[in-house]
């Protein structure tokens, strides 16, 4: 798994359409607010590009991304968006502290993921460095706040285009 051959922010708009109606929810994590700043400036400008209202996008902010998980199961229940993306950066450090985080928010938010009525989308960028953080969030890899828009996009219409 890399993705050091390929860019994050590389899509094909073809693929991404009715967009317009949507309301999606962000969930950011304010720890590497440098790193978490950038990604949801990618995210919103792509749902912009695809006629997502502003006003229709609903950003709320969170300490660490930990806390990820609260926000987005809270706004999970409240059932008015169509999709939630949460947005947070991990750096590894000296202690295990990194690996329980991103094993604790990546097991959380592929539950919601799976039960709840919306997608979850997972914009964590978990890395050992600052620069591997930089080159992912607008850097040589792309931005994963992009990817993690048009990955909303795509799976709000997973359901609507077909019916099922
Ligand atoms: C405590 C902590 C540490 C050490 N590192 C990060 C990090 O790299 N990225 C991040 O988003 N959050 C970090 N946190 C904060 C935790 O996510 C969380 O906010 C606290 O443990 C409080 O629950």
């Amino acid at each position: 798994m890399s993705t050091a051959n390929c860019n994050l922010s590389d899509y094909d708009p073809c693929l991404v359409s009715g967009a317009k109606e949507m309301r999606l929810g962000i969930v950011v994590s304010e720890w590497n607010n440098s790193i978490t700043d950038a990604l949801l400036k990618g995210a919103r400008e792509t749902l912009k590009v695809h006629g997502v209202k502003k006003e229709n996008i609903r950003v709320k902010k969170v300490p660490g991304s930990f806390e990820l998980i609260y926000a987005a199961s809270q706004i999970v229940k409240r059932d008015d968006v169509n999709a939630v993306i949460v947005l947070g950066c991990v750096i590894k450090g000296e202690t295990p502290h990194f690996d329980y985080i991103c094993m604790g928010v990546t097991q959380e938010i592929a539950r919601l993921n799976a039960e709840g009525n919306i997608p979850v989308i997972y914009g964590l960028i978990t890395a050992n460095t600052m620069e591997q953080a930089l080159d992912r969030c607008g850097g040589k890899h792309g931005n994963k706040g992009v990817e993690c828009a048009v990955t909303a996009m795509k799976m709000v219409n997973l359901f609507e285009k077909s019916g099922i």
